[in-house]
């Protein structure tokens, strides 16, 4: 640069009417449960996009641009998830939002940004319908659709299951549409069902539930649930005299479990995912020893979906030419991301299209491959 230029903008620069660094500036909102229950997931999703964030800026960015994330807290409760998407678009200006952490906030706030023309990516969404609500809602995570039925055939493969018991929470979203499709696959894989039994959010006691369960004599329990709950539930299950083996949906497949429920309380739980700590790819390896070193703990399948993520998303960026014009910076983006295929601690991932209510094209889902899981002496193993 010429030296009299370069004099020029650094005096513009030191009399604010021109900030280099903040015009450079991509915008991204992340709004996930970091307080109450939820926050069991939230803050692990959280590392995981601060860790892909600082890898992709350390990098030098996006076309010379620096990834500036706007962080917030919605409770895990809808009402709240509303809230921040409302402040994020509108006042932060975000490009896009990542989050929120439950299915049961995002079926709230998401139609907020697809009115807004705006992205919401989830990393953690998992139950039906999701992105049925437009073309700029987004997911990562694989559905229970897509995983339950593999948990389930694996499950009763290696387990010789005969009959079952069921329980889910009846008053959230995910937990209802997780127990919804371990129904449609035990029907499908003719395993009967000896009992079905339900709880809300924030019961304590479940011992009621689980004596029923147990008089009914299931080879195994279906378990449609959230950590908060789904954590006392083996405890007390195992306080019961109850050994059977837990088949759990992705709400329970976190390594949160092993506080939760300590010791053996915890064994003989099988989830499924795309992602194991024991799937030694190069990707996944240097995911796991990067975030080991950030974090000084080991990642879980959430930190690992919201990394794979940003990834997901910075190849799109990529791929976009920014103008400063907010809403067509924001079409621009959803635009891209559709074609952008990743390869990551999650393994190889697309995304596919989903349908609305009506049958037309609305948002994406992930495609790829779930991997099963049980856990013994606090560690997920994997099962094939
Ligand atoms: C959903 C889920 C939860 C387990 C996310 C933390 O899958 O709400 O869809």
């Amino acid at each position: 640069m010429h030296s009299t230029r370069k004099i020029l903008l650094a005096s513009l620069i030191a009399a604010g009417s021109l900030s280099v660094a903040q015009a450079a500036d991509i915008t991204i909102g992340m709004a996930e449960a970091l307080s109450g229950g939820a926050a069991q997931y939230g803050h692990s999703i959280k590392n995981g996009f601060e860790l892909a964030a600082s890898e992709i800026n350390a990098a030098g960015g996006i076309n010379g641009n620096k990834i500036k994330l706007v962080v917030e807290d919605e409770q895990g409760k809808k009402e709240e998830a509303i809230n921040v998407f409302k402040k994020l678009i509108f006042q932060d200006k975000v490009l896009m939002i990542f989050g929120p952490t439950l299915s049961n906030s995002a079926q709230a706030a998401d139609p907020i940004a697809q009115a807004a023309k705006t992205v919401a990516f989830g990393t953690s969404n998992t139950a039906d319908g999701i992105t049925s609500i437009g073309n700029y809602v987004f997911r990562n995570s694989v559905t229970e659709a897509d995983v339950l039925p593999v948990t389930i055939s694996t499950a009763q493969r290696k387990l010789g299951i005969k009959k079952v018991a069921v329980l889910y929470g009846n008053d959230d979203v995910f937990t209802k549409s997780g127990y919804d499709n371990f129904k449609k696959a035990l029907a499908d894989l003719k395993v009967p069902v000896t009992a079905t039994e339900t709880f809300a959010k924030g019961d304590v006691d479940f011992k009621a539930q689980l004596t029923k369960i147990q008089s009914t004599h299931p080879d195994a329990i279906v378990l449609s649930a959230l950590l908060a709950e789904g954590g006392p539930i083996m405890v007390q299950a195992r306080q019961l005299g109850i050994k059977l083996p837990f088949i759990g949906g992705n709400g329970m497949n976190s390594v949160k479990i092993f506080d939760l429920a300590p010791g053996a309380a915890s064994n003989d739980l099988w989830v499924g995912s795309p992602w194991s700590i024991d799937n030694n790819t190069p990707e996944n390896t240097k995911f796991v020893a990067a975030y080991k070193a950030k974090y000084n703990t080991a990642p879980d399948q959430f930190s690992a979906q919201s990394y794979d993520a940003m990834h997901i998303a910075a190849q799109a960026l990529k791929k976009v030419k920014l103008t400063g014009n907010l809403a067509a910076d924001r079409t621009a983006l959803r635009d891209a991301l559709p074609n952008v295929k990743w390869t990551g601690a999650t393994g190889a991932f697309e995304f596919t299209q989903a349908k609305n209510r009506a049958g037309k094209p609305a948002g994406y889902d992930a495609k790829q491959t779930a991997i099963i899981s049980m856990t013994h002496d606090g560690k997920y193993i994997i099962e094939k």
